[in-house]
């Protein structure tokens, strides 16, 4: 009886052994195998009869690929070819009349006629003629080169040589920099905005965009493939919607996002009854509640000549303009404009938009730009 009673116990110990073995090795047995590595050569995992799988047969990630923007230093000098409709009026015309044996003063009044038709102005034009004129009768010019270089440096005088130019774009210690972007309806403004945001991004700089142009819904999406583009987010609203909160809602996404800088795109036109030039005023005050704007870079479109001008008077009454950027110089000959608009408005001219590609807004440099409209040398 003892005996069958050890013989249980026995069995009974011997039960509860192998259980909690069982129990302990569980987790084990419940890890994942560690993944055997095929060595090249070695198909001995895979069963002979099973396809291997190939790197096309591998799903790609589906985020859509950035643009990589083009450098933007030196971009003027690329995109000079541009300008040619103002370089075969403005430079190849004066150079023909300066390269004239005898410069009577029939000459310099055509002189003075191709600038007033580039659209420089009449007091920009007459200045520069009489330092022309000096210079031509002090130093004797005789050849085209001698020429070249006069009617350069004295071009560059005109168009300015140390006027500040840098775009306020960089942040500050606890926000970003922003910049506002106004102007008429279809002069540029959003295209601006999105080829402004690939010139930082190409300079490393972190983007938001704030689409305070509720006019249109169309406006935002326009603004937004822009920035995806490159990265940068949109902050956006429902159309018609108050502009001044949109923008102030972008700067405050820019600071969550510790982003460099904020362009706010801007309406031409309003549904509502208010002044454009009043809404403009209170998206700056509203803004503002995060502290000053950067900049405020006021677009004009070349074509319009003189009457951009006079247009662009009117926003540098109700907003602070710090800068222009001249679009458009692609389609007019009338290059001078530059000059006018300086003269006229009191504020540089930062940026020129020389096309409708991503990549055709360049920084304004006055001696690249004089260059592009003076040509080759082969034009002499
Ligand atoms: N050729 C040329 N076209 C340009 C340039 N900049 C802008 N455009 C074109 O001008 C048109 C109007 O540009 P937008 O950026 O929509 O103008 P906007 O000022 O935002 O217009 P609204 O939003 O209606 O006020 C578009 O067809 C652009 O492609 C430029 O430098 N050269
Ligand atoms: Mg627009």
């Amino acid at each position: 009886m003892i005996e069958l009673l050890v013989l249980v116990g026995v069995v009974l110990l011997l039960a509860v052994a192998v259980m909690v073995g069982f129990v302990t090795r569980r987790p084990a047995k419940a890890l994942p195998a560690p993944r055997q590595e095929p060595q090249v050569g070695d198909d001995s995992a895979v069963p002979r009869d099973t396809p291997v799988p190939t790197v096309e047969d591998v799903p790609l990630p589906t985020a859509p690929a950035l643009d990589v923007p083009d450098p933007t230093a030196g971009r003027l000098t690329r995109l000079r070819s541009r300008l040619s409709r103002s370089q075969g009026t403005l430079g190849r015309g004066l150079f023909a009349l300066l390269s004239r044996d005898k410069l009577d003063d029939d000459t310099w009044e055509e002189v003075e006629d191709t600038l007033l038709t580039s659209d420089m102005g009449v007091a920009a034009t007459q200045e520069l003629v009489g330092r022309l004129k000096q210079r031509v009768r002090v130093e004797g010019v005789t050849s085209p080169a001698e020429l070249r270089a006069i009617l350069r440096e004295e071009l560059v005088t005109t168009i300015g040589r140390d006027v500040d130019r840098t775009l306020k774009t960089l942040p500050h210690a606890d926000r970003p920099a922003v910049v506002l972007v106004v102007g008429v309806n279809g002069t540029g403004k959003t295209t601006t905005c999105g080829k402004l945001a690939r010139v930082l991004v190409a300079d490393g700089r972190s983007v938001v965009l704030g689409a305070a142009d509720t006019f249109r819904a169309a406006a935002a999406d326009q603004l937004e493939t822009w920035g995806s583009r490159v990265g940068a987010e949109t902050v956006r609203g429902p159309e018609g919607g108050d502009p001044a909160a949109i923008a102030f809602d972008a700067v405050a996404r820019g600071k969550e996002l510790k982003a460099d800088t904020v362009l706010v795109d801007t309406a031409g036109r309003l549904h509502t009854k208010t002044g454009l030039m009043d809404e403009l005023g209170k998206v700056k005050r509203v803004v503002e509640k995060h502290g000053p704007i950067d900049e405020t870079l006021l677009v004009l479109d070349a074509t319009t000549g003189q009457n951009g001008v006079v247009q662009a008077r009117v926003f540098t009454e109700a907003v602070q303009v710090t800068g222009v950027v001249l679009t458009k110089l692609d389609g007019t000959a009338k290059g001078g404009i530059v000059v006018a608009v300086q003269r006229e408005l009191g504020i540089p001219v930062k940026l020129i938009g020389l096309g409708e590609g991503p990549d055709d807004l360049a920084p304004f440099e006055a001696e690249a730009f004089a260059d592009a409209l003076l040509g080759d040398d082969a034009a002499l």
